[in-house]
Protein backbone atom coordinates (compact mmCIF):
# COMPACT_ATOMS: atom_id res chain seq x y z
CA UNK A 1 0.00 0.00 0.00
CA UNK A 2 1.41 3.55 -0.98
CA UNK A 3 1.81 6.17 1.98
CA UNK A 4 -0.81 8.57 1.14
CA UNK A 5 -3.39 5.38 0.90
CA UNK A 6 -1.83 4.09 4.38
CA UNK A 7 -2.34 7.51 5.99
CA UNK A 8 -6.18 7.32 4.51
CA UNK A 9 -6.33 4.13 6.13
CA UNK A 10 -5.33 5.52 9.19
CA UNK A 11 -7.61 7.54 9.65
CA UNK A 12 -10.90 6.97 11.49
CA UNK A 13 -13.83 6.00 9.49
CA UNK A 14 -15.48 7.18 8.89
CA UNK A 15 -13.78 10.71 10.20
CA UNK A 16 -16.90 11.94 11.30
CA UNK A 17 -19.76 10.36 13.37
CA UNK A 18 -22.46 12.59 12.10
CA UNK A 19 -23.25 13.80 8.25
CA UNK A 20 -21.84 17.17 7.93
CA UNK A 21 -23.31 19.13 4.85
CA UNK A 22 -22.64 22.17 3.05
CA UNK A 23 -26.24 23.74 2.95
CA UNK A 24 -26.88 23.23 6.95
CA UNK A 25 -29.11 26.23 7.65
CA UNK A 26 -27.66 29.22 9.61
CA UNK A 27 -29.78 30.16 12.53
CA UNK A 28 -29.86 33.52 14.11
CA UNK A 29 -31.55 34.23 17.60
CA UNK A 30 -33.82 31.60 18.38
CA UNK A 31 -35.75 33.90 21.10
CA UNK A 32 -36.21 36.80 18.37
CA UNK A 33 -37.58 34.52 15.66
CA UNK A 34 -39.82 32.73 18.38
CA UNK A 35 -41.07 36.25 19.33
CA UNK A 36 -42.03 37.16 15.59
CA UNK A 37 -43.79 34.34 15.12
CA UNK A 38 -45.66 35.07 18.38
CA UNK A 39 -46.29 38.17 17.36
CA UNK A 40 -47.64 36.95 14.21
CA UNK A 41 -49.82 34.89 15.54
CA UNK A 42 -51.21 37.49 17.73
CA UNK A 43 -52.18 39.58 14.86
CA UNK A 44 -53.77 37.08 13.04
CA UNK A 45 -52.53 38.05 10.02
CA UNK A 46 -50.67 35.43 7.79
CA UNK A 47 -49.71 36.59 4.72
CA UNK A 48 -50.76 39.26 1.95
CA UNK A 49 -48.05 41.93 2.55
CA UNK A 50 -47.81 41.83 6.26
CA UNK A 51 -45.98 43.66 8.57
CA UNK A 52 -43.34 41.45 9.03
CA UNK A 53 -42.82 41.07 5.16
CA UNK A 54 -42.87 44.71 4.74
CA UNK A 55 -40.07 45.38 7.61
CA UNK A 56 -37.90 42.55 5.81
CA UNK A 57 -38.27 44.25 2.40
CA UNK A 58 -37.17 47.16 3.71
CA UNK A 59 -34.36 45.81 5.50
CA UNK A 60 -33.23 43.97 2.51
CA UNK A 61 -33.77 46.89 0.28
CA UNK A 62 -31.59 48.85 2.85
CA UNK A 63 -29.00 46.28 3.16
CA UNK A 64 -28.48 45.94 -1.00
CA UNK A 65 -29.21 49.68 -1.33
CA UNK A 66 -31.44 49.38 -3.95
CA UNK A 67 -35.13 51.26 -3.79
CA UNK A 68 -37.08 47.92 -4.24
CA UNK A 69 -37.50 45.23 -2.89
CA UNK A 70 -40.22 42.76 -3.62
CA UNK A 71 -40.30 39.37 -1.29
CA UNK A 72 -41.32 36.56 -3.39
CA UNK A 73 -42.01 32.89 -2.01
CA UNK A 74 -38.37 31.76 -3.70
CA UNK A 75 -36.13 32.69 -6.05
CA UNK A 76 -36.76 30.45 -9.11
CA UNK A 77 -40.54 31.95 -9.24
CA UNK A 78 -38.57 35.41 -8.16
CA UNK A 79 -36.89 35.12 -11.60
CA UNK A 80 -40.61 33.78 -13.40
CA UNK A 81 -42.16 37.07 -12.28
CA UNK A 82 -39.50 39.28 -13.05
CA UNK A 83 -39.31 38.03 -16.84
CA UNK A 84 -43.00 38.06 -16.80
CA UNK A 85 -43.11 41.82 -15.73
CA UNK A 86 -40.48 42.51 -18.33
CA UNK A 87 -42.73 40.69 -20.81
CA UNK A 88 -41.52 37.49 -21.92
CA UNK A 89 -43.25 34.12 -22.87
CA UNK A 90 -43.60 31.47 -24.84
CA UNK A 91 -40.60 31.20 -27.68
CA UNK A 92 -38.86 34.44 -26.51
CA UNK A 93 -34.86 33.27 -26.12
CA UNK A 94 -33.07 34.58 -22.97
CA UNK A 95 -29.07 33.76 -22.60
CA UNK A 96 -28.13 32.60 -20.14
CA UNK A 97 -24.82 30.56 -18.13
CA UNK A 98 -24.70 26.63 -18.95
CA UNK A 99 -23.09 27.12 -14.71
CA UNK A 100 -25.53 27.49 -12.92
CA UNK A 101 -28.07 25.62 -10.37
CA UNK A 102 -30.23 24.19 -12.85
CA UNK A 103 -33.47 26.53 -11.48
CA UNK A 104 -32.07 29.72 -13.42
CA UNK A 105 -32.35 27.97 -16.77
CA UNK A 106 -36.01 25.87 -15.37
CA UNK A 107 -37.65 29.11 -14.08
CA UNK A 108 -37.42 29.97 -17.79
CA UNK A 109 -38.45 26.88 -19.32
CA UNK A 110 -41.61 26.68 -16.84
CA UNK A 111 -42.80 30.15 -18.24
CA UNK A 112 -42.46 28.74 -21.94
CA UNK A 113 -39.01 31.05 -22.71
CA UNK A 114 -36.46 29.61 -24.33
CA UNK A 115 -33.01 29.48 -22.10
CA UNK A 116 -30.14 29.34 -24.56
CA UNK A 117 -26.69 28.58 -22.95
CA UNK A 118 -23.40 30.48 -22.70
CA UNK A 119 -19.57 29.65 -22.00
CA UNK A 120 -18.12 31.10 -18.94
CA UNK A 121 -15.50 33.32 -17.98
CA UNK A 122 -12.98 31.20 -16.32
CA UNK A 123 -11.85 33.91 -13.63
CA UNK A 124 -15.56 34.52 -12.21
CA UNK A 125 -17.45 31.48 -13.28
CA UNK A 126 -19.78 33.47 -14.81
CA UNK A 127 -21.44 34.40 -18.44
CA UNK A 128 -18.33 34.75 -21.17
CA UNK A 129 -19.32 38.60 -22.20
CA UNK A 130 -17.80 37.82 -25.79
CA UNK A 131 -19.93 34.37 -26.43
CA UNK A 132 -23.12 36.16 -24.64
CA UNK A 133 -22.68 39.00 -27.69
CA UNK A 134 -22.73 35.93 -30.36
CA UNK A 135 -25.38 34.72 -29.10
CA UNK A 136 -27.60 37.69 -29.62
CA UNK A 137 -30.05 37.08 -32.33
CA UNK A 138 -33.71 37.86 -33.79
CA UNK A 139 -35.68 36.17 -30.33
CA UNK A 140 -33.31 37.09 -27.91
CA UNK A 141 -35.55 39.08 -25.53
CA UNK A 142 -33.35 39.22 -22.13
CA UNK A 143 -29.65 38.23 -20.82
CA UNK A 144 -29.85 36.53 -17.28
CA UNK A 145 -26.66 36.37 -16.02
CA UNK A 146 -25.69 34.71 -12.37
CA UNK A 147 -23.39 35.70 -9.75
CA UNK A 148 -21.91 32.26 -9.24
CA UNK A 149 -20.73 31.77 -5.34
CA UNK A 150 -21.14 35.04 -4.76
CA UNK A 151 -18.56 36.08 -7.41
CA UNK A 152 -20.41 39.04 -9.30
CA UNK A 153 -20.55 38.62 -12.90
CA UNK A 154 -18.75 41.01 -15.73
CA UNK A 155 -21.51 43.85 -15.02
CA UNK A 156 -20.06 46.62 -16.70
CA UNK A 157 -19.53 44.70 -19.99
CA UNK A 158 -23.05 43.07 -19.57
CA UNK A 159 -25.19 46.19 -18.94
CA UNK A 160 -23.12 47.84 -22.29
CA UNK A 161 -24.09 45.20 -24.48
CA UNK A 162 -27.83 45.24 -23.07
CA UNK A 163 -27.64 48.83 -23.59
CA UNK A 164 -26.46 48.40 -26.86
CA UNK A 165 -28.85 46.08 -27.64
CA UNK A 166 -31.72 47.33 -26.23
CA UNK A 167 -32.24 44.46 -24.31
CA UNK A 168 -33.48 44.07 -20.07
CA UNK A 169 -30.63 42.41 -18.47
CA UNK A 170 -31.40 40.13 -14.91
CA UNK A 171 -29.10 38.73 -12.59
CA UNK A 172 -29.66 35.72 -10.25
CA UNK A 173 -28.24 36.76 -7.13
CA UNK A 174 -29.49 33.88 -5.37
CA UNK A 175 -25.55 33.32 -3.96
CA UNK A 176 -25.00 37.19 -3.80
CA UNK A 177 -26.37 38.81 -0.87
CA UNK A 178 -24.27 40.92 1.27
CA UNK A 179 -21.61 40.89 -2.25
CA UNK A 180 -20.18 43.79 -3.71
CA UNK A 181 -19.21 44.85 -6.88
CA UNK A 182 -17.05 47.65 -7.78
CA UNK A 183 -17.84 47.87 -3.32
CA UNK A 184 -21.78 48.56 -4.26
CA UNK A 185 -23.64 45.87 -3.19
CA UNK A 186 -25.11 43.46 -5.44
CA UNK A 187 -29.06 43.96 -6.01
CA UNK A 188 -28.64 47.37 -7.37
CA UNK A 189 -27.49 46.44 -11.24
CA UNK A 190 -28.95 45.49 -14.42
CA UNK A 191 -33.13 45.71 -14.56
CA UNK A 192 -33.29 43.81 -11.62
CA UNK A 193 -31.68 41.00 -9.96
CA UNK A 194 -33.25 38.09 -7.66
CA UNK A 195 -31.58 37.00 -4.40
CA UNK A 196 -32.41 33.62 -2.61
CA UNK A 197 -33.46 33.24 0.97
CA UNK A 198 -33.72 29.34 1.18
CA UNK A 199 -33.08 27.50 4.17
CA UNK A 200 -29.23 26.57 2.82
CA UNK A 201 -28.46 30.15 1.90
CA UNK A 202 -26.65 32.42 3.80
CA UNK A 203 -29.13 34.86 5.09
CA UNK A 204 -32.59 32.54 5.05
CA UNK A 205 -36.29 32.89 5.46
CA UNK A 206 -36.94 29.16 5.63
CA UNK A 207 -38.00 29.37 2.04
CA UNK A 208 -37.93 32.78 -0.08
CA UNK A 209 -36.81 35.20 -2.49
CA UNK A 210 -36.60 39.00 -3.45
CA UNK A 211 -36.56 40.55 -6.24
CA UNK A 212 -34.79 44.15 -5.95
CA UNK A 213 -34.64 46.48 -8.29
CA UNK A 214 -34.04 50.33 -8.79
CA UNK A 215 -37.39 50.76 -11.06
CA UNK A 216 -40.38 51.73 -9.30
CA UNK A 217 -43.03 50.99 -12.63
CA UNK A 218 -41.23 47.62 -12.67
CA UNK A 219 -41.40 47.10 -8.91
CA UNK A 220 -45.19 47.95 -8.81
CA UNK A 221 -45.55 45.57 -11.48
CA UNK A 222 -43.67 42.95 -10.03
CA UNK A 223 -45.71 43.78 -6.82
CA UNK A 224 -49.20 42.84 -8.34
CA UNK A 225 -47.89 39.77 -10.49
CA UNK A 226 -46.71 38.22 -7.14
CA UNK A 227 -50.23 38.72 -5.71
CA UNK A 228 -52.87 37.41 -8.85
CA UNK A 229 -52.38 40.65 -10.83
CA UNK A 230 -53.76 43.19 -7.85
CA UNK A 231 -52.34 46.52 -6.98
CA UNK A 232 -52.17 48.02 -4.05
CA UNK A 233 -55.86 49.27 -4.08
CA UNK A 234 -56.99 45.53 -4.84
CA UNK A 235 -58.06 46.54 -8.36
CA UNK A 236 -56.92 43.34 -11.02
CA UNK A 237 -54.08 45.03 -13.09
CA UNK A 238 -53.83 42.07 -14.77
CA UNK A 239 -52.14 38.46 -14.94
CA UNK A 240 -50.68 37.27 -11.90
CA UNK A 241 -49.33 34.53 -10.04
CA UNK A 242 -49.18 33.82 -6.28
CA UNK A 243 -45.63 34.60 -5.50
CA UNK A 244 -45.87 36.58 -1.85
CA UNK A 245 -43.60 35.76 1.07
CA UNK A 246 -45.77 35.02 4.10
CA UNK A 247 -45.31 36.15 7.73
CA UNK A 248 -43.18 33.11 8.92
CA UNK A 249 -40.73 33.44 6.63
CA UNK A 250 -40.47 36.90 6.83
CA UNK A 251 -40.29 36.40 10.71
CA UNK A 252 -37.28 33.82 9.89
CA UNK A 253 -35.79 36.47 6.98
CA UNK A 254 -35.62 39.31 9.25
CA UNK A 255 -33.74 37.34 12.26
CA UNK A 256 -31.59 35.87 10.11
CA UNK A 257 -30.70 39.31 8.50
CA UNK A 258 -29.62 40.43 11.63
CA UNK A 259 -26.90 38.21 12.47
CA UNK A 260 -25.49 38.37 9.15
CA UNK A 261 -22.04 39.52 10.27
CA UNK A 262 -22.10 36.77 12.34
CA UNK A 263 -22.39 34.43 9.60
CA UNK A 264 -20.15 36.28 7.07
CA UNK A 265 -17.48 36.12 9.97
CA UNK A 266 -17.92 32.44 10.42
CA UNK A 267 -17.70 31.79 6.62
CA UNK A 268 -15.10 33.84 6.27
CA UNK A 269 -12.92 31.98 8.69
CA UNK A 270 -13.86 29.09 8.14
CA UNK A 271 -12.90 30.07 3.67
CA UNK A 272 -9.60 31.04 5.34
CA UNK A 273 -9.09 28.20 7.16
CA UNK A 274 -10.05 25.72 3.53
CA UNK A 275 -7.58 28.27 2.20
CA UNK A 276 -4.52 27.20 4.62
CA UNK A 277 -5.12 23.90 5.18
CA UNK A 278 -4.96 22.91 0.80
CA UNK A 279 -2.48 25.24 0.18
CA UNK A 280 0.12 23.62 -2.10
CA UNK A 281 -1.68 20.48 -2.53
CA UNK A 282 -1.41 19.27 -5.96
CA UNK A 283 -4.29 19.67 -7.87
CA UNK A 284 -6.38 20.89 -5.45
CA UNK A 285 -7.19 24.60 -5.69
CA UNK A 286 -9.80 27.10 -3.62
CA UNK A 287 -11.73 29.17 -5.91
CA UNK A 288 -11.10 32.57 -5.11
CA UNK A 289 -13.12 35.71 -4.25
CA UNK A 290 -12.87 38.56 -5.83
CA UNK A 291 -10.38 40.71 -4.98
CA UNK A 292 -11.03 43.85 -3.55
CA UNK A 293 -14.50 43.12 -3.54
CA UNK A 294 -16.67 41.84 0.04
CA UNK A 295 -17.96 38.40 -0.17
CA UNK A 296 -20.68 36.49 2.18
CA UNK A 297 -18.35 33.57 1.51
CA UNK A 298 -21.26 31.19 1.77
CA UNK A 299 -19.93 28.86 -0.55
CA UNK A 300 -16.41 27.54 -0.53
CA UNK A 301 -15.36 25.06 -3.77
CA UNK A 302 -12.58 23.39 -4.80
CA UNK A 303 -11.48 22.53 -8.39
CA UNK A 304 -9.45 18.69 -8.47
CA UNK A 305 -7.54 18.68 -11.40
CA UNK A 306 -7.40 14.98 -12.13
CA UNK A 307 -4.23 14.63 -13.34
CA UNK A 308 -2.77 16.44 -11.21
CA UNK A 309 -4.22 15.39 -8.02
CA UNK A 310 -3.96 11.65 -8.91
CA UNK A 311 -7.96 11.42 -8.37
CA UNK A 312 -11.12 12.71 -10.05
CA UNK A 313 -13.73 15.09 -8.57
CA UNK A 314 -16.47 11.97 -7.91
CA UNK A 315 -13.77 9.94 -6.44
CA UNK A 316 -12.47 12.30 -3.78
CA UNK A 317 -16.48 13.19 -3.07
CA UNK A 318 -16.95 9.49 -2.69
CA UNK A 319 -13.99 9.51 -0.34
CA UNK A 320 -15.51 12.62 1.56
CA UNK A 321 -18.77 11.06 1.47
CA UNK A 322 -17.41 7.02 3.07
CA UNK A 323 -16.35 9.90 5.87
CA UNK A 324 -20.07 11.69 6.22
CA UNK A 325 -18.52 14.52 4.42
CA UNK A 326 -21.83 15.14 2.26
CA UNK A 327 -19.74 17.85 -0.36
CA UNK A 328 -21.68 18.57 -3.26
CA UNK A 329 -20.83 19.04 -7.27
CA UNK A 330 -22.27 22.67 -7.80
CA UNK A 331 -23.09 22.72 -10.51
CA UNK A 332 -22.42 19.29 -12.50
CA UNK A 333 -23.52 18.94 -14.36
CA UNK A 334 -23.98 22.12 -16.63
CA UNK A 335 -27.95 23.03 -17.59
CA UNK A 336 -27.04 22.15 -20.94
CA UNK A 337 -26.42 18.47 -20.09
CA UNK A 338 -29.49 18.49 -18.11
CA UNK A 339 -33.56 17.06 -19.52
CA UNK A 340 -34.58 18.82 -21.54
CA UNK A 341 -32.20 20.89 -22.92
CA UNK A 342 -29.97 18.01 -23.29
CA UNK A 343 -32.17 16.72 -25.89
CA UNK A 344 -32.86 19.89 -27.74
CA UNK A 345 -29.45 20.91 -28.12
CA UNK A 346 -29.96 23.09 -31.63
CA UNK A 347 -32.70 24.99 -29.17
CA UNK A 348 -30.75 25.71 -26.14
CA UNK A 349 -27.22 25.11 -26.85
CA UNK A 350 -26.16 26.34 -30.39
CA UNK A 351 -22.26 26.42 -29.86
CA UNK A 352 -20.11 24.24 -27.74
CA UNK A 353 -19.01 24.63 -24.24
CA UNK A 354 -15.77 23.45 -23.62
CA UNK A 355 -15.37 25.55 -20.63
CA UNK A 356 -18.67 24.56 -18.63
CA UNK A 357 -17.83 21.11 -19.26
CA UNK A 358 -14.26 21.73 -17.79
CA UNK A 359 -15.73 23.13 -14.79
CA UNK A 360 -18.51 20.94 -13.77
CA UNK A 361 -15.57 17.97 -14.34
CA UNK A 362 -13.54 19.80 -11.12
CA UNK A 363 -15.83 21.70 -8.91
CA UNK A 364 -17.05 20.30 -5.49
CA UNK A 365 -18.64 22.65 -2.56
CA UNK A 366 -17.34 21.97 0.82
CA UNK A 367 -19.22 22.17 4.06
CA UNK A 368 -19.18 25.51 5.72
CA UNK A 369 -21.91 27.91 7.67
CA UNK A 370 -22.43 28.23 11.33
CA UNK A 371 -22.55 24.40 11.85
CA UNK A 372 -18.86 24.21 10.83
CA UNK A 373 -16.35 25.22 13.32
CA UNK A 374 -12.56 24.80 12.71
CA UNK A 375 -12.63 21.07 13.95
CA UNK A 376 -14.86 20.19 10.93
CA UNK A 377 -12.57 22.19 8.27
CA UNK A 378 -9.20 20.70 9.52
CA UNK A 379 -10.89 17.15 9.26
CA UNK A 380 -12.11 17.90 5.85
CA UNK A 381 -8.79 18.86 5.28
CA UNK A 382 -6.99 16.07 6.74
CA UNK A 383 -9.05 13.53 4.28
CA UNK A 384 -8.75 15.47 1.36
CA UNK A 385 -4.78 15.84 1.63
CA UNK A 386 -4.93 12.10 2.74
CA UNK A 387 -6.72 11.27 -0.40
CA UNK A 388 -4.76 13.06 -2.35
CA UNK A 389 -1.10 12.92 -1.21
CA UNK A 390 -0.79 11.77 2.19
CA UNK A 391 0.50 14.47 3.69
CA UNK A 392 -0.39 16.30 7.30
CA UNK A 393 -2.43 19.52 7.01
CA UNK A 394 -0.07 22.65 8.12
CA UNK A 395 -0.77 24.34 11.05
CA UNK A 396 -3.62 27.21 10.43
CA UNK A 397 -4.68 30.63 12.00
CA UNK A 398 -7.97 29.79 13.64
CA UNK A 399 -8.80 33.61 14.12
CA UNK A 400 -12.01 35.56 12.33
CA UNK A 401 -9.88 38.64 11.38
CA UNK A 402 -7.73 38.93 7.58
CA UNK A 403 -8.98 39.24 4.06
CA UNK A 404 -10.53 41.96 3.61
CA UNK A 405 -12.01 40.38 0.08
CA UNK A 406 -14.07 37.61 1.97
CA UNK A 407 -15.56 40.18 4.26
CA UNK A 408 -19.18 41.50 5.06
CA UNK A 409 -19.63 45.33 4.23
CA UNK A 410 -19.83 47.55 7.38
N1 LIG B 1 -30.42 30.25 -8.73
C1 LIG B 1 -29.31 29.69 -8.22
C2 LIG B 1 -27.98 30.09 -8.79
C3 LIG B 1 -29.40 28.78 -7.15
O1 LIG B 1 -28.28 28.22 -6.64
C4 LIG B 1 -30.67 28.45 -6.64
C5 LIG B 1 -30.80 27.50 -5.57
C6 LIG B 1 -31.80 29.08 -7.21
C7 LIG B 1 -31.63 29.97 -8.26
C8 LIG B 1 -33.17 28.81 -6.72
O2 LIG B 1 -33.40 29.34 -5.44
P1 LIG B 1 -34.78 28.96 -4.67
O3 LIG B 1 -35.90 28.97 -5.69
O4 LIG B 1 -34.57 27.61 -4.03
O5 LIG B 1 -34.95 30.08 -3.68
C9 LIG B 1 -29.61 23.37 -2.84
C10 LIG B 1 -30.70 24.36 -2.52
O6 LIG B 1 -31.88 23.67 -2.16
C11 LIG B 1 -30.98 25.27 -3.69
O7 LIG B 1 -31.84 26.29 -3.23
C12 LIG B 1 -29.68 25.88 -4.16
N2 LIG B 1 -29.82 26.79 -5.24
C13 LIG B 1 -28.73 24.78 -4.55
C14 LIG B 1 -27.40 25.30 -4.99
O8 LIG B 1 -28.49 23.96 -3.42
P2 LIG B 1 -29.95 20.81 -3.20
O9 LIG B 1 -30.93 20.02 -3.96
O10 LIG B 1 -28.52 20.44 -3.30
O11 LIG B 1 -30.40 20.95 -1.68
P3 LIG B 1 -30.62 19.84 -0.59
O12 LIG B 1 -32.02 19.93 -0.11
O13 LIG B 1 -30.12 18.54 -1.06
O14 LIG B 1 -29.71 20.38 0.60
C15 LIG B 1 -28.31 20.54 0.49
C16 LIG B 1 -27.68 20.15 1.82
O15 LIG B 1 -28.17 20.99 2.84
C17 LIG B 1 -27.98 18.73 2.24
O16 LIG B 1 -26.78 18.12 2.66
C18 LIG B 1 -28.94 18.84 3.40
C19 LIG B 1 -28.70 20.24 3.94
N3 LIG B 1 -29.94 20.86 4.41
C20 LIG B 1 -30.84 21.29 3.50
C21 LIG B 1 -32.03 21.87 3.91
C22 LIG B 1 -33.03 22.33 2.89
C23 LIG B 1 -30.17 20.98 5.77
O17 LIG B 1 -29.33 20.57 6.58
N4 LIG B 1 -31.32 21.59 6.20
C24 LIG B 1 -32.28 22.04 5.32
O18 LIG B 1 -33.30 22.58 5.74
O19 LIG B 1 -30.12 22.35 -3.63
Amino acid sequence: MSDDRMLLASLPTPYFSEPLHVGRPNLGSRDRLIERIDGALERLWFTNDGPLVREFEARVAEFAEVRNCVAVSNATTGIQVAAKALGIGPGDEVIVPSFTWVATAHALDWIGAVPVFCELDEETGTADVAHVERLIGPRTRAILDVHVFGRPARIDELSKLAEEHGLPLLFDAAHAFGCTYRSKPIGGFGTAEIFSFQATKFVNSFEGGAIVTDDDELADRLRAMRHQGLNAAHEITGSGTVARMHEISAAMGLTSLEAADVFTEVNRRNYRLYENYLDGLPGVRVRPQQVGEQSNCQYVVIEVNATRAGLRRDELQAVLQGHNVLARAYFSPGCHSCEPYRSAPARHTPDPLPKVEALTERVLSLPTGMAVGPAEVEGVCRIIRAAVDGSAVPKADHSTGGDASCSHRP
